[in-house]
């Protein structure tokens, strides 16, 4: 049964960045209310009500995972070792985005597959990229008996596909006897564990435990048998799944963090509606530490026009009163302003000014990444604010 434990209020898509706050743009915004779930059956973490994928993975879309040192150097390191460890023959990827993984195989192994048009449009030239959602039509359409896939990759995305049951029939369907599915998505450990309730979002319609990972893979015959935590987006979980536990017995790691998921109650409903109380806390105390500031004249911006600040800025109310801007590396971002709260985005070399007092860390999951680039801000005077674990300013 599901029970809902949490209310993070109207919230825009977190990707519809708008090009100008022209009338017209703001009556066309889309809304809907992010309320999120717990199934006490299978334990999966959901939004209540997931919107439709074609309003959201548009040609349009704004996000490129490449845009970060620390995801270039990360999607690199596991190509490397899915190559050394399995050799694949060949290597499809769900949710290709700009490349940033699949371009580190061979050219002739590798299959993309990305429903955003623009991003298809990018890859298509590197490597064979199909431009669509991923459902059982197109697995019929790319693989036969004679032909699978020995790797499956996917990298946050199965977390944004409402249709679990079709998605993981149709990667059972590709893959070959002794082909591996490997997943990386953000754990909702992590999420409890660093209050981090900006990774809920239109986006993001599952937030995995590893508990409920193997409950649902299990429904397309479909096993659940090693997994990493990895530090990646803010502590994501990488699950390794096969369709034959003959091959691959479930390893010491996987019983290990299936045994702590269970003693951090991830199981209950308990434990989320715990959470739900200190999302209210997290909330309140955000908005007093920005007014506190914002009383005594300082100049306060956001670092990284990120999906996850959108759920933040909307949930508190957090608007272009408090934050004059956000700075972005990403081009297509740049010029825009954020769905909700319209909070102009400008370019780093633009933004990182002399006057800038504080700068709240929209990417705190790049914390380590930025404070290194950032040196010359935090010598001069300037803080980053942050709100996890929880709302506080960096003192260095
Ligand atoms: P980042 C997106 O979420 C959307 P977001 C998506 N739904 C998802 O699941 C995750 O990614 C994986 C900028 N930046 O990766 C670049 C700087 O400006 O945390 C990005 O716009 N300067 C697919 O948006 C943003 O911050 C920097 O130095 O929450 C980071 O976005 C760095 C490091 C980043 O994902």
């Amino acid at each position: 049964m599901k029970k809902k434990f949490l209310n993070l209020g109207v919230q825009p898509l977190a990707n519809s960045f708008l090009s100008s706050i022209s009338r017209k743009n703001l009556l066309q915004e889309f809304f809907y209310n992010l309320d999120v779930s717990f199934n006490t059956n299978d334990y999966l973490v959901s939004i209540s009500n997931p919107v439709n994928p074609k309003l959201q993975y548009t040609e349009k879309y704004a996000h490129r995972a490449s845009e970060s040192k620390t995801m270039r150097h990360e999607f690199k390191k596991i190509a490397n070792k899915l190559q050394k460890k399995y050799s694949p023959n060949i290597v499809m990827e769900i949710g290709s985005n700009d490349g940033v993984f699949i371009k580190n195989f061979s050219k002739k192994k590798v299959l993309a597959v990305e429903p955003c048009k623009n991003l298809a449009k990018l890859t298509k030239k590197k490597f064979k990229t199909f431009p669509n959602f991923w459902n059982k039509k197109l697995a019929i359409k790319i693989f036969s008996k004679s032909k699978k896939a020995d790797i499956i990759f996917s990298a946050n995305t199965i977390s944004h596909i409402p249709n679990l049951k079709e998605t993981f029939d149709a990667i059972e369907f590709s893959l070959s006897k002794s082909g591996v599915l490997v997943i990386e998505d953000p754990s909702i450990h992590s999420v409890i564990k660093n209050n981090s309730y900006d990774q809920f979002y239109d986006e993001h319609v599952y937030v995995f435990s590893a508990l409920a990972m193997a409950n649902v893979v299990k429904r397309s015959n479909l096993r659940l048998f090693d997994a990493e935590k990895i530090t990646t987006h803010g502590g994501s979980m990488r699950f390794y799944i096969c369709k034959d536990l003959a091959k691959y017995k479930l390893t010491k790691k996987i019983k290990i963090i299936l045994n702590n998921e269970r003693k951090a109650k991830l199981d209950k409903f308990s434990t989320y509606l715990n959470f739900s109380k200190r999302v209210k806390k997290s909330k309140k105390d955000l908005i007093k530490i920005i007014k506190r500031l914002k009383s005594k004249n300082k100049k306060i911006i956001s670092y990284g026009a990120t999906y996850k600040s959108s759920t933040i800025f909307n949930y508190c109310k957090i608007g272009n009163k408090f934050i004059n801007y956000i700075t972005d590396t990403t081009l297509n971002k740049q010029g825009k302003f954020t769905p909700g709260q319209h909070i102009p985005i400008i370019s780093p070399e633009e933004g990182m000014t002399e006057e800038v007092d504080f700068a709240f860390l929209g990417a705190w999951n790049f914390k380590k990444e930025i404070l290194k680039k950032e040196k010359e801000f935090i010598k001069r005077g300037g803080r980053f604010i942050t709100h996890v674990p929880s709302p506080k300013i960096i003192s260095k």
